[in-house]
């Protein structure tokens, strides 16, 4: 009797399959997602940066919905990624930091519901999650941090394959190669991951010059001195102490010291005798300055925008591609663009570079969606919305049911004039407790308050008050007048840690560590 039960379910599971293939019909949209590394909103016309055009992805914009509050749920590369091919949060997909995790593919993510009812799925690019992609159609993929210059991927069928050419220029080509190649009776979704903006910003050679006659302006809070911040006060990322001239801003005091740099190593004769001609020509310029102090950590703040600026220039070029291809094979009207970038990054706010922290600049990111007939162009969302989301979201355009286990919500109605409200609080937990030494970290904010709990390599409370102290620098946790409202988000905080049962958070809330 149990055998015919388990028979009767196994056999009306494939017929649901099998119908639900059929069902998957030519007007099903299209997805592409195109994820960048470490793009700062700051930089991004659209979200009203200043220091540079990107008019590719202000065309989304024109055309779709800027996303004006989506945050991520751990920000940092890998897991971000693990987050948005689950829509699950990070101790629930198992890829918490980039130093441990290793993605277990064996999981289900949107990509292979996708699969199930008949689109052709893609991963192209960055990938950054250690083991190799599973469910889809195809894949090729930087090894681990990929190269800016002539870079190798990894193959679906093992080998390695080096390519001549800057990463998002040859990314692009083999997206748009693979769209040439898909069978177009079929929906696909193709997900093109950049390395640009990554560190240490190597931009393409015909960016080199872009930036060279431009001063960027200090943040307001560039020397902060993290008072009552002990986290911010131990981290190991600054402009200052942190960013090599020779590694990071890449300039060389020798040959020999110039030859031990992998990164450059490997371009060939043409390309790094243009690339190390424009950087030797700045290095003279600094050596006769012989600056310190002030006037030595200002130069590299303008050095480092210069190249994270160049960078983003050709990151914005090859998404410009990616549309052109779209409006040339009349993909346009039928296919959802996504940008998004894997976290948000500091542009010299904190005197930082890099991410991590839950203060605005790294939590939040860009995201940016174009769905024609479904999205009013020029649309501006300022409802809180995470990476967390875009799986559910995917999926419930493509008219599947999120499976229930997916922890994050659709989106769609928020855009769609469905729905007006969206969630009322945000919850974030941070891991990594290695390079750059941010303490792990968890809190929640409803975009007035932020509280965090940072532990492990620093035991204390933080509050911000988002209105009235924009760019963090005023930690108000256990200050007269905020008594209520920190016992309210204490109980918030509970609240989503148990919703989302991330059991490790719980422990320490129970623990009842509250000291300072
Ligand atoms: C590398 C970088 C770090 C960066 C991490 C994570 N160091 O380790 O600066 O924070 O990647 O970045 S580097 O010396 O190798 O450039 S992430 O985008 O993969 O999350
Ligand atoms: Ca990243």
């Amino acid at each position: 009797m149990r055998f015919c039960t388990v028979l009767l379910i196994g056999f009306l599971c494939t017929a649901v399959d099998t119908s639900k293939a059929q069902q998957v019909s030519k007007k099903a949209p299209n997805i592409v997602i195109i994820i960048s590394d470490d793009h700062s909103f700051q930089t991004i016309g659209a979200y009203g940066g200043k220091f540079m055009q990107t008019p590719n992805i202000d065309r989304i914009a024109k055309e779709g919905v800027v996303f004006n509050k989506a945050y991520v749920t751990n920000s940092i590369c890998g897991p971000s990624r693990a987050v948005m091919l689950t829509g699950k949060y990070s101790h629930k997909n198992g890829f918490k930091d980039n130093e441990h995790s290793s993605f277990d593919g064996s999981q289900n993510t949107f990509i292979k519901e996708l699969g199930k009812v008949g689109y052709q799925t893609a991963w192209i690019g960055k990938w950054h999650l250690e083991t190799q992609p599973q469910g889809f159609s195809f894949w090729q993929i930087l090894p681990g941090q990929g190269s800016y210059y002539n870079p190798d991927f990894l193959m679906m069928d093992g080998t390695k394959k080096r390519v001549e050419g800057y990463v998002s220029t040859v990314v692009e080509d083999v997206a748009e190669n693979w769209l040439d190649k898909r069978d177009p009776s079929k929906p696909f979704c193709l997900v093109i991951g950049h390395k640009n903006t990554h560190r240490t910003w190597m931009p393409d050679l015909q960016d080199l010059r872009t930036f060279n006659n431009v001063t960027f302006p200090l943040p307001g809070n560039f020397y902060d001195n993290y008072q009552n911040r002990a986290a911010a006060m131990v981290q190991d990322m600054t402009i200052d102490k942190t960013m090599r001239i020779g590694y990071d801003l890449k300039m060389f005091d020798s040959k020999e010291a110039e030859g031990k740099e992998g990164s450059i190593n490997r371009m060939n004769a043409m390309q790094r005798q243009q690339f190390m001609q424009y950087y030797d020509s700045v290095y003279n310029d600094f050596k006769t300055k012989n600056l310190s102090g002030k006037a030595l950590v200002e130069w590299k703040y303008q050095r480092y925008m210069k190249d994270y600026l160049a960078t983003a220039a050709s990151l914005d070029r090859s998404i410009g591609r990616t549309l052109a291809y779209l409006d040339q094979h009349q993909l346009t009207e039928n296919t959802i663009v996504i940008y998004v970038s894997d976290q948000g990054f500091y542009m010299g706010e904190h005197g930082w570079f890099d991410k991590r922290f839950m203060y605005e600049e790294s939590f939040r990111t860009p995201m940016l969606m174009r769905y024609p007939g479904k999205i009013k162009p020029a649309t501006v969302n300022n409802n809180l919305v995470m990476n967390l989301d875009i799986a559910p979201t995917v999926l419930h355009a493509a008219g599947i049911k999120p499976p229930s286990d997916m922890q994050g919500k659709s989106f769609l109605p928020l855009i769609t004039g469905e729905k007006q409200k969206g969630r009322g609080v945000m919850y974030y937990h941070y891991y990594e407790n290695g390079e750059h030494a941010v303490s792990p970290h968890f809190g929640i904010s409803n975009g007035r308050y932020k509280l965090i709990r940072f532990y492990k390599r620093v035991e204390s409370w933080e509050l911000y008050d988002l209105v009235n102290d924009k760019s963090e620098m005023k930690n108000v946790y256990g200050m007269k007048g905020y008594e209520k409202i920190t016992v309210q988000l204490k109980k918030e905080l509970l609240k989503q840690i148990t919703m989302y049962e991330d059991v490790e958070a719980k422990q320490i809330m129970e623990a009842g560590l509250t000291s300072k």
